[in-house]
């Protein structure tokens, strides 16, 4: 129960057509909101954006819908038992460094763990605030979203090109054979490739007489858009890959282009492939020797080809080494920084502006149970609650979660709901009260969404096309209301003295420093965006590796080699769950929104029909794995390769104790109760959720059982 003091009215917006980026997702779409009587009246993709051009899809549309939540939270609360008590700002605060320090004082800064979700990158305020407050803490024990998501691409770019964030980006729009693994675009509008409507991009290639050719355990909605589809099994995209190689290598295909000049690791790339032949890896992957040799030869003849690999090939146990070599077949075909192929951006606020040569990124410290090694600073999110449950120096007591739900969104979320509850203390900065964030001493809830001034520092940078766009807020907040960096400004404050320069200090900043010498004021004036044109070739100029050339082959990655040639020997379980996005969610927070939960159930468990023995369609089925057990409805559908079995992952909004009225009305069941902490990608880090094996029964204590 809570108990309400005067509740915030915040201003009405004042009439008018506002225009800004929606901050949801990746594709940072353009948007024109009409306000009228103070409510959203109209909202609409916005033409002029010189990148997403007027697209828009059903989540944009819901926008306006979380400002009108009535679960969403606006002043600070503090939990005493199960019941929440409203407390002003400043005592929250005050508060808040006060029991962070306390536990710093007594058991050393690793003690305060640090937890950043998703939205913190799509919050400039956030992203540009938070570090403030994280090196503040200055713990050991720092999680974000990254090590169950793009991990590897960072420690790829940073092994091969320098820098985590030399990303190479698919130039969708100039090329004409496009390679896709493991993502699904048409539902999650992109991914590390900002390509609003990519629809109407891939229709384009075919358009211009272009291949798209997509592998997935999965026929998904992208699969629609290709022109050639096959099916491959989950964590085997780097048999694939090398297979690939090893064909392009022996039939002499290999070409470097530009990069000859600064490349290194040809004859060490070369060598990695060689056992590799498509026959030996057809049985594993499920793709044919001859569909392999064809893809190779196809590949490597189109004049502008790109691969892209995303999430699939990432939340895998051999994710490293997947973008390593989606970067290595780019690179040895002559589709590596060149127009059609894979290449990099040139952002307005560039963070690579100020990045040292040669820096190292990785394993400069290991994790206290597991020894799991850091990356940039942060230490792989499998780790998170055995770091809070085991005993002794350096044990995690108190923890700070910022826009995430890791709960539902990290592998064996059970475990980590546990061990949380064991937390001495827990502050949540986020809007609502959900299935992390039940388990806070304080919720600090920041305006958000429409309210917010916003700049995608990120998504510019992993964008198909050279853009910039400022947002202001179209809601104004009322006067016992804050904003993400304010929180952050105010606590690390008082745990400093100093609060640091505001985000728009900083975006001003670096946006003056950056290429096109740009800044706040001058993007103002320029509501759509300002288009800086496609991306160009960069290398070697914008390389930040020790030598200023390209490493084909870093050690690390040749290291994990025999790992990757060990499991060829293992048998592959008979069933194996991945997880399914779908455009009408969000990870694993817009489930309260009811316009985007119409329709009939979506948390099935997706199976084929040849691994049904005996369970029929719609009957509810218990899931097993290693770690759990969740009893969830059969979906019988010919779109799963066979001995895959699919289920969406942030539902689960059964949990005791959460706010989220509409999400808990279709609670579903989290598959991050089935994926297993033990399973990770050695090299990276990264959680490996997907490929988890299961086994499937009758729900209703039948004998009929399937695949075990
Ligand atoms: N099995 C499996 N697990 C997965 C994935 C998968 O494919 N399979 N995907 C993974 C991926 S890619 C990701 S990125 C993670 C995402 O998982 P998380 O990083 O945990 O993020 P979300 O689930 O999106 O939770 C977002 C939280 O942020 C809050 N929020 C929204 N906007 C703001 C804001 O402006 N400020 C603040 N302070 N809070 C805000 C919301 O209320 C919500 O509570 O899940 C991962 N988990
Ligand atoms: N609507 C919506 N949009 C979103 C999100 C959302 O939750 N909902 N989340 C956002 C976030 S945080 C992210 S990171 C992006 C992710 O964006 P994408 O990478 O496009 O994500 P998915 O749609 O999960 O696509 C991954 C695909 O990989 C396949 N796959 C699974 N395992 C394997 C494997 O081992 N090998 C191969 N080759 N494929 C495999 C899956 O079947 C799936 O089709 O989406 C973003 N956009
Ligand atoms: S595609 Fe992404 S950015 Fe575009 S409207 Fe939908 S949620 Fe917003
Ligand atoms: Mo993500």
């Amino acid at each position: 129960m809570t108990q309400h003091t005067a509740p915030a009215v915040a201003p009405l917006p004042a009439d008018g057509v506002y225009f800004r980026a929606c901050n949801l997702c990746e594709a940072i779409c353009g948007l024109q909101i009409t306000v009228q009587g103070g409510k959203v009246t109209d909202l609409r993709g916005d033409v002029n954006d010189p990148l997403s051009k007027g697209h828009i899809c059903p989540k944009g549309t819901a926008l306006p819908d979380l400002h009108a939540d009535p679960d969403r939270l606006k002043r600070p609360m503090r939990r005493d038992g199960d019941t929440w008590h409203e407390m002003e700002w400043d005592e929250a605060l005050d508060y808040v460094a006060a029991q962070l320090g306390a536990v710093r004082e007594k058991y050393g800064a690793d003690a305060v763990a640090t937890f950043q979700g998703n939205p913190s990158v799509h919050n400039s305020g956030t992203l540009l605030s938070a570090g403030g407050l994280v090196r503040a803490i200055g713990s050991r024990n720092r999680f974000t979203a990254t090590s169950i998501d793009q991990l590897p691409h960072h420690f790829a770019g940073a092994e091969m090109f320098g820098h985590p964030f030399l990303i190479p980006i698919p130039d969708i729009d100039r090329t004409d054979f496009m390679l896709i693994m493991g993502a699904n675009p048409l539902a999650s509008n992109g991914s590390i490739m900002t390509a609003p409507d990519v629809r109407g991009r891939l229709k384009a290639i075919r358009e211009r007489g272009g291949r798209v050719v997509l592998l997935d355990p999965r026929r998904t909605e992208s699969a629609d858009h290709a022109t050639d589809f096959h099916f491959i099994r989950p964590g085997t995209d780097a048999y694939l890959l090398l297979a690939l190689l090893n064909v392009i290598f022996a039939e002499g295909l290999e070409r470097l282009g530009h990069l000859a000049d600064f490349s290194d690791g040809l004859d060490d790339v070369r060598g990695a492939a060689q056992s590799f032949t498509p026959e030996r890896v057809e049985g594993l992957t499920g793709v044919s020797a001859d569909a392999i040799c064809t893809l190779a030869r196809d590949f490597a003849a189109a004049e502008r080809a790109v691969a892209y690999g995303r999430i699939g090939l990432s939340i895998q146990e051999f994710g490293g080494l997947s973008q390593w070599l989606v970067n290595v077949l780019n690179a040895v075909t002559g589709h590596l920084d060149s127009e059609g192929g894979a290449m990099f951006t040139k952002p307005a606020y560039d963070l690579l502006q100020r990045a040292k040569k040669g820096a190292v990124h990785h394993g400069r410290f290991t994790s206290r149970v597991r020894g799991l090694p850091e990356f940039d600073g942060e230490l792989p999110n499998v780790t998170m609650a055995e770091e809070i449950a085991t005993p002794g120096d350096g044990q995690i007591r108190a923890l700070v979660t910022v826009a995430g739900n890791p709960v539902l969104s990290t592998p064996d979320g059970a475990a980590l709901d546990s061990a949380l509850a064991g937390l001495d203390f827990m502050v949540s900065i986020d809007p609502y009260l959900n299935e992390t964030t039940r388990h806070a001493h304080v919720i600090l809830p920041p305006a958000f969404g429409l309210e917010v001034a916003h700049y995608d520092i990120t998504f510019h940078l992993l964008a198909v096309q050279n853009t910039a766009r400022y947002s202001l807020p179209v809601f104004p907040i009322a006067e016992d209301q804050r904003f993400d960096y304010q929180i952050f400004m105010g606590l690390t404050e008082r745990m400093t003295g100093k609060a640091g320069s505001t985000p728009e200090e900083k975006l001003n900043m670096g946006l003056s420093a950056g290429p096109y010498s740009t800044n706040l004021d001058e993007l103002k004036a320029n509501p759509h965006g300002v288009d800086y044109g496609p991306l160009q070739p960069c290398f070697p100029e914008r390389l930040l590796t020790a030598s200023g050339r390209v490493n084909l082959a870093p050690a690390p990655m040749l290291a994990d080699l025999p790992r990757l040639e060990a499991a060829l020997e293992i048998m592959p379980p008979p069933l194996v769950l991945i997880g399914r996005r779908q455009l009408r969610s969000n990870n694993s927070w817009m489930h309260n929104t009811p316009r985007l939960m119409r329709g009939p159930g979506r948390c099935t468990l997706q199976l084929n029909p040849t691994d049904a023995a005996g369970l029929v369609d719609g009957q509810d089925v218990e899931v097993r794995s290693r770690v759990g057990a969740v009893t969830v409805p059969l979906e019988l559908t010919d779109t799963l390769m066979p001995g895959v079995a699919s289920l969406p992952h942030g539902f689960g909004h059964s949990r005791a104790g959460v706010r989220l009225g509409v999400a808990s009305a279709h609670a579903g069941v989290s598959l991050n109760d089935l994926t297993d902490s033990r399973r990770v990608d050695a090299l990276t880090g990264n959680a490996a959720v997907n490929g988890t094996p299961i086994t499937l029964h009758a729900a209703a204590a039948s004998e009929a059982s399937a695949a075990d």
